[in-house]
């Protein structure tokens, strides 16, 4: 993922640490054991509204090391009441908070354009999968299925069951700012656990409504706990915290790295969704329009930041100059603004460390690279775009599938055509990056389209559709330096915040020693 959010240690420009001025704007506070309380350090940051950073959304906590120490506490006292409830009742409860969050869809949606800066359909789809995570996820609290099997000796049961980790550390990104903290923080309660929240800094609005439905809905208190805040203290004191079984982290392959080593040193649970550099394949017998389409919507919607945004294409020399020069059409036709208005297809960028990244990208990519510049390349810094973080759709094309901005994750609204001899060439580009999440192929034929899915090394794979829109019921997770094995969503999401428990139960009155008894030879 991007950069603005690579490093633990780094404060984001979006946010600027202040202490309190301005009355009139809104001081929220973190949410610990059951009460919305402010941080030790009295410190706030500014939730800069991206499209214009005059507007301040909101003043929220700089949390502590002992901000989080506290919100541990409150998990550890919440936690044997929540593992022993039910599980249908603690989806009873968790129904209750889907319900609140369709009430509140509308508000949730504008608050998250407000501070993500991402158009409203596209935030509104953001609430959508929170909700759908949501709903999806509560079955599972009558379900968590575990097995049972015959067992080696006679008058002897045997069974597994899924049992929770116990506290999680759940570290969240800017770009899906309810939609991914729901991903870890729905399945966490469906399994019994206790959680500390810690969103990125720049997108703090979108987890308050989620955890303040959840308090509306009756999660109990310390169930779930919030602490906003920057990477490099509260981030660093829940990755850090030896209390935490287990840290869910979404965020760059760098710092994921060192969540990771973090956790290693403890033996703690350590689950990763790192960065992208997605595919789309365009043969040249597809149907190029709607290869446009997906280009178009997997490359700039959310601005290009996504982890699966189509961020290269690599298309059959055939119709490579027809793909290129359509693709450029449609991209200079995009309205470039404010996402509250609903006439704008991209919005802004996330802050102003982004726009020097993804600007720093298109650099490289004309000088260092030699790409051409097709479409785009520029900032827009005039009108209304003058107050935001606007950079123009931007295309490269002739692009080497060695140079860096076919390579390196930019985060941005700028994607990559690359020109492929055959469907083997192709696949052999497109696997030829570090990352592994999604992937796309435009074809008629069903024989390409298999090869392609079956040769392609990622988690995720479409046919004659974008790289972008993954389902709340399918896993989501890649492959390399994406992610560490671990599948967000679908049932395997239980897999992380669930540990198995295999039980044996001896009815026999005796003992029965297996591997032993019952075995022919030196048994
Ligand atoms: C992300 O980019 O971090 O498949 C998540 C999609 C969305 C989720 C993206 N449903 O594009």
């Amino acid at each position: 993922m991007a950069q603005a959010k690579k490093s633990l240690a780094k404060t984001t420009s979006k946010t600027q640490s202040r202490t309190a001025s301005r009355p009139s704007v809104k001081n929220y506070q973190n949410y610990i054991g059951g009460k919305w309380v402010p941080s030790e350090s009295g410190e706030v940051s500014e939730n800069i509204n991206p499209a214009d950073t005059q507007d301040i959304i909101g003043r929220f906590p700089l949390s502590t090391p002992q901000d989080v120490n506290k919100a541990v506490n409150a998990a550890r006292e919440a936690y044997d009441g929540w593992r022993n409830m039910p599980a249908p009742k603690r989806a009873e409860i968790l129904f209750r908070l889907g319900e609140i969050l369709i009430r509140d869809k509308e508000t949730f949606t504008a608050d998250m354009t407000r501070e993500m800066g991402k158009v409203l359909k596209e935030a509104g789809g953001d609430v959508q999968e929170a909700i759908d995570c949501t709903y999806y996820t509560a079955g599972e609290g009558r379900r968590l299925h575990g097995f049972t099997t015959p067992a080696e000796m006679p008058d002897k049961f045997a069974m597994c069951v899924r049992q929770p980790v116990g506290l999680c550390g759940l570290i969240t990104p800017w770009n899906f700012p309810m939609a991914i903290p729901s991903w870890k923080l729905i399945p966490a309660l469906v399994c019994g656990n206790t959680v500390v929240l810690k969103p990125a800094e720049d997108t703090p609005l979108s987890s308050y409504n989620l955890v303040h439905a959840c308090e509306e809905a009756g999660i109990p208190p310390g169930v779930v706990n919030l602490v906003t805040g920057e990477g490099e203290s509260a981030g660093a004191a829940i990755t850090n915290h030896t209390a935490l079984r287990l840290i869910s982290f979404t965020g760059s392959t760098e710092t994921g790295r060192t969540v990771a080593s973090s956790c290693a040193e403890r033996n703690a649970i350590c689950s990763l969704e790192m960065g992208g550099k997605n595919v789309i394949i365009v043969m040249d017998d597809g149907d190029i329009d709607l290869a446009i389409e997906g280009a178009i919507w997997g490359a700039f919607g959310t601005s290009g930041q996504r982890c699966t945004a189509s961020s290269r294409l690599v298309v059959h020399k055939k119709v490579y100059k027809q793909f290129s020069k359509k693709l450029v059409e449609r991209a200079k036709a995009l309205r470039v603004g404010n996402g509250a208005d609903p006439k704008t297809d991209v919005g802004p960028v996330i802050n102003a460390d982004a726009v020097k990244k993804i600007m720093s990208y298109i650099d490289i990519g004309q000088k260092e690279d030699g790409a051409t510049l097709a479409c785009g390349g520029r900032r827009l810094t005039r009108g209304d775009h003058a107050r935001g973080h606007f950079i123009e759709p931007t295309v490269f094309t002739d692009v080497a599938p060695d140079m860096r901005i076919a390579q390196e994750e930019i985060f941005g609204p700028v994607t990559a055509v690359i020109p492929a001899k055959s469907l083997d060439d192709a696949i052999e580009i497109a696997n030829g990056v570090r990352y592994g999440l999604s992937a796309a192929i435009y074809t008629s034929d069903v024989n390409q389209a298999f090869r392609a899915m079956n040769d392609m090394y990622t988690g995720i794979f479409y046919v004659n559709a974008s790289t972008i829109g993954a389902e709340v019921h399918l896993p989501f997770g890649g492959t390399k330096a994406t992610g560490n094995g671990h599948r967000e969503a679908g049932t395997q999401v239980l897999d992380i915040f669930s540990e198995w428990k295999s039980i044996y139960v001896d009815y026999s009155g005796k003992l029965q020693r297996a591997q032993i008894d019952m075995v022919e030879g030196l048994g």
